[in-house]
């Protein structure tokens, strides 16, 4: 396995992270036309392409997964799971709350009261992949903020197997967290379901939850009659690590998110040329260990890359540069460089904070901006949720005091009926 080598500020550096990693446009037809059926034929359609693309037969009458298949999801897992999930939810629930915003109320001394009221979304529906990613995970990063939110239904929909059965670590997941409303479906139709209901699915207000790429460009295609959480594509992590960082830990890094999908990328940036020859060295011996090998030599030979930087202030500009979904500061003194970083999903700090410390259990989200878009996105929040009203009372004097002003800006608009209509109450007022 070859795993490439640039230099900062070159050329072919440049060329590497420009390139496009997947056309989308070539999917848009067939998922379009996925959607116009499941709008034309409802529960049907989304029992068609469950079977055709996941070999499970699904009638109305075990397409919502029922209590006794979650009674009989618990007997599939292990003890040990469901105390891990627990510390997880924990967590997770922690850090969302104090994330929530409070409405606020401001006056003046005329008596004008002006605020914002944050209320959550009555009913949102979360995407869980199956298959190799099924991600129970991916149940908790979406519904614990939602449910810290407020939003009262949640619905979760993720692929069955080819038996009709939805992965039990997912369901447990769902049900620990009070989850009940579950379908089995997944794919580009199940989006098309929840944003634009059928018969048994009741339409929702937001959809969230990650995807492959049909999934992705199905989101695409509803936002405007749903909100989506964000469009999100293949994983990245970008590791900035000085002479002192343990190779040993740096190449198991970066196969942790190599290994989540081809399309994967990871780039260690640094400015030792030997600590890049040791990496590279460790990223030969531990592929071996691995499981997902074939994934993660895929991934790490098209996308992968080792980056020599003149002075880590240069690593640091190609991490703001690249923009990464996760970002490991594997320095010394890692809170010196959090000035230096600008763009970045989540940050993991020091020799102790491998990424997955944030994928399953510290807290924060696990579902960031990926492919550049941490320069002006954000992770999922509780906000992701929520939505605000502006309140707006003007009194009796408050009014007298502003008429001119509003009608002035009215009528340089040449709205004279906006201006007309503050008019008409100042009129009374000035008796
Ligand atoms: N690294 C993934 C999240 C995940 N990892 C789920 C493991 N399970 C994208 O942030
Ligand atoms: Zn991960």
């Amino acid at each position: 396995m070859e795993v490439r080598r640039f230099k900062a500020g070159s050329e072919e550096l440049k060329n590497f992270l420009q390139s496009n990693l997947e056309d989308l446009k070539k999917y848009e037809a067939g998922v379009a036309q996925i959607g116009q059926e499941v709008k034309e034929r409802g529960d049907q359609a989304v029992f068609d392409f469950t079977l055709k693309f996941d070999k499970a037969h699904i009638t109305r009458e075990n397409f919502r997964v029922s209590p006794e298949e979650i009674e009989e999801a618990y007997s599939l897992v292990d003890e040990e799971y469901i105390y891990a999930l627990e510390a997880a939810i924990e967590n997770i629930t922690a850090f969302h709350e104090k994330q929530l915003k409070n409405s606020w109320w401001a006056t003046d001394e005329r008596g004008n009261i002006t605020g914002q009221i944050y209320r959550p979304l009555e009913r949102v529906g979360i995407y869980v992949p199956g298959g190799t990613a099924a991600y129970p995970s991916s149940v908790l990063m979406n519904a614990i903020p939602a449910l810290v939110a407020g939003v009262k239904e949640i619905v979760m929909v993720s692929p069955p197997d080819a038996k009709g059965k939805m992965n039990p670590y997912t369901l447990v997941a769902a049900a620990e967290l009070g989850l009940d409303e579950i379908y089995k479906m997944g794919g580009a139709h199940a989006v098309f379901a929840l944003a634009w209901g059928t018969e048994t699915v009741r339409k929702v207000d937001l959809i969230s939850g990650p995807g492959n790429i049909y999934v992705t460009l199905a989101k695409k295609m509803v936002y405007g009659d749903v909100d989506i959480d964000m469009l999100a594509g293949p994983s990245e992590i970008l590791i900035v690590a000085d002479s002192k960082a343990d190779p040993v830990y740096l190449a198991a890094d970066m196969m942790s998110q190599a290994e989540h999908d081809i399309l994967a990328r990871s780039i260690l940036v640094t400015d030792s040329s030997e600590l890049i020859d040791k990496v590279e060295e460790e990223l030969k011996r531990q592929i071996k260990l691995l499981s997902r090998k074939e994934i993660i030599e895929k991934a790490l030979s098209s996308y992968g890359a080792l980056i020599l930087a003149s002075s880590m202030d240069e690593a640091c500009e190609v991490a703001n540069e690249v923009a990464p979904e996760h970002l490991e500061l594997m320095v010394e003194n890692p809170f010196d460089y959090l000035s230096k970083i600008k763009n970045a999903g989540a940050i993991f700090m020091g020799q102790y904070t491998p990424e997955p410390v944030g994928d399953y259990y510290a807290g924060p989200n696990h579902i960031l901006p990926t492919g550049g878009t941490a320069r002006f996105y954000s992770p999922v929040t509780v906000d992701t949720f929520m939505k605000s009203s502006s309140i707006i009372y003007y009194s009796r004097a408050g009014i007298k005091a502003s008429a001119d002003d509003i009608i002035k800006l009215a009528e340089v608009e040449g709205l004279t009926a906006h201006a007309n209509a503050v008019r008409v109450r100042k009129e009374r007022l000035n008796d």
